[in-house]
Parts: structure tokens; sequence; C-alpha cells
């Protein structure tokens, strides 16, 4: 059965493949696997139909089978374990790229969202310009160690897994991409993700959505 995901109706990223559906839809091209998109308005997405689904009343969620799943990560990991493509097949190899997939997720990327939230939520305080810098430094702090482990490799475990896919929709967020340029290994790691025709896809599928709207 074809799964369905959902995303925004009307993204405030206007197209550039921010919000979360953008690595759900990754990781779905990555393993081949076509998919429909249900597009909600902010105002669906608050009432009991969306949060029976997402009991946050957010997207991305996912349906298949009689399967209803919320949360990207629970989403990757599901269709990274359905599929070939996105989990290595040696039992410590996978169990590794899992952690890798936890560590872009509860690690790197709450530093990042933090920094976001102050630059949208805060900006207006008087304590803003100080606390800035030192939002940054906590970035800063894990992406150096992120770029020590990196090294010179291509992707952060062997072959590429959901845990770089994880890793670099991290680092993609507007509040990491100045400071991930401070690490030309991670500047890389980026752009080999989104040099990948699965990452082409998704991002070409989310911006239609964009456009779309933009022409109506
Ligand atoms: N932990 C959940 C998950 O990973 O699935 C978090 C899901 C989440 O944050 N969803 C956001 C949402 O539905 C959309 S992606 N927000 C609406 C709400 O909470 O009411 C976050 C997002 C939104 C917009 C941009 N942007 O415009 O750049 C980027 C990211």
């Amino acid at each position: 059965m074809t799964p369905t995901i959902t995303a925004f109706e009307q993204s405030p990223d206007r197209g550039r493949g921010l919000a979360r559906d953008m690595p759900v839809r990754w990781a779905l091209e990555e393993v081949g696997q076509p998919y429909a998109v249900r597009l909600v308005s902010f105002s669906e997405m608050k009432q009991p139909a969306h949060r029976t689904l997402q009991p946050f009343g957010q997207i991305p969620t996912y349906e298949e089978d009689g399967l209803a799943l919320f949360e990207t990560g629970a989403i990757i990991l599901h269709i990274a374990e359905r599929h070939g493509g996105l989990l290595p097949g040696d039992d410590n190899a996978r169990a590794r790229a899992i952690a890798w997939m936890f560590a872009a997720k509860s690690t790197v990327e709450p530093v990042i969202v933090e920094r976001e939230a102050a630059m949208l939520l805060e900006c207006d305080k008087g304590w803003y310009e100080e606390r800035l810098p030192i939002l940054d430094d906590r970035v800063r702090v894990r992406l150096r160690d992120l770029s020590a482990r990196l090294g010179d490799s291509d992707w952060l475990d062997g072959e590429f897994s959901a845990g770089d896919l994880l890793m670099v929709s991290a680092l993609r967020r507007p509040a990491a991409s100045a400071i991930v340029k401070e690490f030309p290994n991670l500047a890389a790691f980026v752009a080999r993700g989104e040099a990948r025709p699965a990452f082409k896809r998704a991002f070409d599928a989310q911006y239609a959505v964009f456009a779309a709207v933009s022409n109506a």
C-alpha cells in the first residue's frame, strides 16, 4: 500500500525544504517507495482528526496499512527497517547508524532549534543580543565535535545511512548554516547529502507545493 504523509499546505519556509516533511520525503525517495501527500492547513493540524494521528497537532505524519505514525525520527526508522538502503545489514553497523539518528535528533538538533526559537521569539527582548552568542557557542561546541568525528569521511559511519540523512537535515536548518561554514568538512557533508538524487527529488516535490500555492 502506498503510504501517505502530511505536509504544510502553505509552508512558512517558502519552498526551502526546511519543514520536517522534507526528511521523510527524502527517506522515501532513498528507498524508492512512492508516497502520497495530504496537505494540511494550520487550523486542520489542530483539529481532533489530525491530533488522532499527531497528538501535538504537527506535521509530518505517516499512514500505511492501518499503521499511523508521528515523529520524524520514528517515521524514518520505520521506513529504514522496512526497506533496504538506509540501514546497514550488519547488526552492529545498524545499531551504530541508529545511534547517529538519535545523535542528530537529541544531541545536535536541539541546540540548533533553541537558537532558531530565540531568533523567532526573543529578538525583541533587551537581552537578546547578549544571549545570541551563548546560543551560537552551544551550536559551535556540538558542530566542532561532530566535525572532529567526521574527519575526512564522506558519511558518519561507513555507507550513507538514515543517521546521515537526519544529521544533514539538522545542519540544513537556518540557525546552523552560518556555523556549519566554519567547518569545511561539515559544509561538504551537507553538500554531499543535498547532491543525492533522492534529496533532489524530495526537494523538488516539496517545492512544487510552494510553487502551486504561489501561482494560484
Ligand atoms: N518532533 C516532531 C517531529 O520531528 O516530527 C516535531 C514536528 C514539528 O516541529 N513540526 C512542525 C509543525 O508542525 C513543522 S516542521 N509546527 C506547527 C506547530 O507546531 O503548530 C518545523 C518547521 C516549521 C517551519 C520551518 N520553516 O518555515 O523554516 C522549519 C521547520
